[in-house]
């Protein structure tokens, strides 16, 4: 009896040390075009970078399913000096874009998807002038997540982007 208890135990502390764990993924430059740009998920991974040198473009790509509702969770890190622009690509161009909050906060982009297919988040400076790190988080409105908390935010403002939105400023993201 003592025996086989002593066998479990390491595993049930196993198990119960995985849950709270969030898993955290670095990009991986060059990703500043459509063709390099890092796949993510949307199943609530951390995604961490930063833009640097000023003028670096970091572009994320997701597989959007029609119908479904992602919203992206991009949080300035503390220390950072840049204006979190966040800009939505399809493999044929920009579509949206949201900046609605102002140096040193968080931004969030609400992607309303008609047809299926590749969207691109791209975080970079609104003046491609200043440097800074960024978290981010894709999540899938139709979902629920243990782990991540899809209600507060630490700003009010949010943007959304549908397909067909108007461009905002020339970017040099392609
Ligand atoms: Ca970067
Ligand atoms: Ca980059």
């Amino acid at each position: 009896m003592k025996k086989s208890l002593l066998l479990f135990l390491p595993l049930i502390l196993f198990i119960s040390c995985e849950v709270d764990v969030t898993t955290t993924v670095n990009e991986i430059e060059p990703n500043n075009t459509t063709s390099t740009a890092q796949s993510v998920s949307a199943d609530g991974t951390v995604y961490r970078g930063t833009v640097s040198p000023a003028g670096d473009y970091d572009g994320f790509k997701l597989y959007g399913e029609a119908g479904r509702v992602y919203t992206f969770r991009v949080l300035w890190e503390s220390g950072s000096s840049f204006n979190v622009y966040c800009q939505v690509y399809t493999d044929t161009g920009l579509i949206g874009y949201v900046n609605e909050n102002g140096a040193a906060s968080n931004e969030t982009v609400v992607l309303s998807v008609t047809g299926s297919g590749n969207f691109y988040l791209v975080i970079s400076d609104y003046l491609d002038s200043y440097t800074g790190g960024y978290t981010f988080t894709v999540t899938d409105q139709s979902q629920s997540y243990s782990g991540v908390d899809s209600e507060s935010e630490s700003d009010s403002g949010s943007g959304t982007v549908e397909n067909g939105n108007l461009p905002g400023k020339p970017s040099q993201f392609e």
